[in-house]
């Protein structure tokens, strides 16, 4: 995807900023009632349903561009699907309406309703498969760390750039097997490795904070729809990220190419993988590190939402009392 020139009228409405907060928020409340129960399928149902109810009342002309996957396979939100009232700005929206579905089914901390919108055109167009990334905060030389480098390579080069030990260096990784070469490699390098059980949005947006986090570094494959989301808040607060889609079928390569994407090695940069004027909104189901999860008082609903927008790098925290309780649990 060439680079984006950002022209005024491509600039996303300021006043949608806060619009987009009641998206996530009424998906992450829908999420949230489901907390715990065990069902994976029927918490994310709920944040999809909710989810694309509130885009449907937005002044938007969206597209849906990186969904809950085929239009066969997924009954909403799927990739090309309108949303909106189609009489504002046309858009283009990625949507993962509960990011950590199994955090949810089990009540872990870490599962979000995420959202990002940006002009059409400007994120990259990705099917759902995986992605493998590498991510690192603010403050470091362009490239100092590469997805064609070794574990023990980025390790070294990050530490070296930060003007510490490879052994001050945290890497988060998602605790899978098919990470374990990945795993010995950054430990091999002398790195700590912290592992999560899912939520790698969050784990990349955790690089950009590590002196809260104590995260350094992200890395490992998981969903590229997750890639585009994490991209696009990383842009807001600064780093770096590289991206590259598993396409290791014969069926992906030819669904990538229906969608625009000619090299299926292709290394995508953060700006790549998320150009131009970028709003992603993430509010918290569950208790986390980024957001607070939903609070159902007596007559009160309590959500924390984060809204992180590239082109200002403003980020907002909007702490939000519901009291139409009724209308939140039947709507
Ligand atoms: C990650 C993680 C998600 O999927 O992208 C992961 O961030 C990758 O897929 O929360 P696998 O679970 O197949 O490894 C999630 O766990 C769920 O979407």
């Amino acid at each position: 995807m060439a680079d984006l020139v950002i022209k005024q009228q491509d600039i996303i409405e300021r006043i949608l900023t806060m619009e987009l907060v009641r998206v996530t928020e009424r998906a992450a409340v829908a999420a949230a009632h489901l907390r715990g129960r065990g069902d994976e399928k029927a918490a994310d149902q709920a944040a999809v349903d909710a989810m694309r109810r509130e885009l449907n009342r937005l002044p938007i002309d969206g597209t849906i561009v990186i969904g809950e996957g085929e239009r066969d396979e997924a009954p909403m939100l799927f990739i090309g699907e309108r949303v909106g009232t189609m009489t504002g700005p046309k858009v283009d929206i990625a949507v993962d309406p509960l990011e950590g579905t199994t955090l949810c089914a089990k009540d872990m901390a870490g599962s979000v309703a995420v959202m990002a919108v940006a002009q059409a055109g400007a994120l990259l167009n990705a099917p759902d498969v995986y992605m493998e990334k590498i991510a690192i905060g603010p403050g470091y030389p362009e490239g100092v760390v590469d997805l064609d480098m070794t574990p023990e390579e980025n390790v070294r080069a990050l530490a070296k750039a930060k003007g510490v030990t490879p052994g001050e260096i945290t890497v988060l990784i998602l605790d899978r097997e098919r990470h374990q070469g990945l795993i010995d490699g950054c430990r091999r390098a002398g790195a700590s490795v912290r592992m999560i059980t899912d939520g790698d949005v969050a784990g990349v947006i955790y690089c950009a904070q590590t002196a809260i986090s104590g995260v350094d570094m992200y890395m490992g494959t998981g969903g590229a729809p997750e890639g585009v989301l994490a991209a696009g808040a990383l842009r807001c607060v600064g780093g770096q990220m590289q991206g590259r889609l598993v396409l290791d079928t014969p069926e992906k390569i030819e669904r990538a190419r229906s969608m625009g994407i000619t090299d299926p090695k292709r290394k995508y940069t953060m700006k790549e993988l998320a150009n131009g004027d970028v709003i992603v909104c993430l509010t918290g189901v569950t208790d986390g590190p980024l957001v607070q999860g939903v609070k159902f008082g007596k007559d009160i609903i309590n959500t924390d939402t984060l809204i992180y927008r590239s082109v200002t790098g403003t980020v907002r925290r909007i702490g939000a009392e519901h009291r139409e309780m009724g209308k939140f649990r039947l709507d």
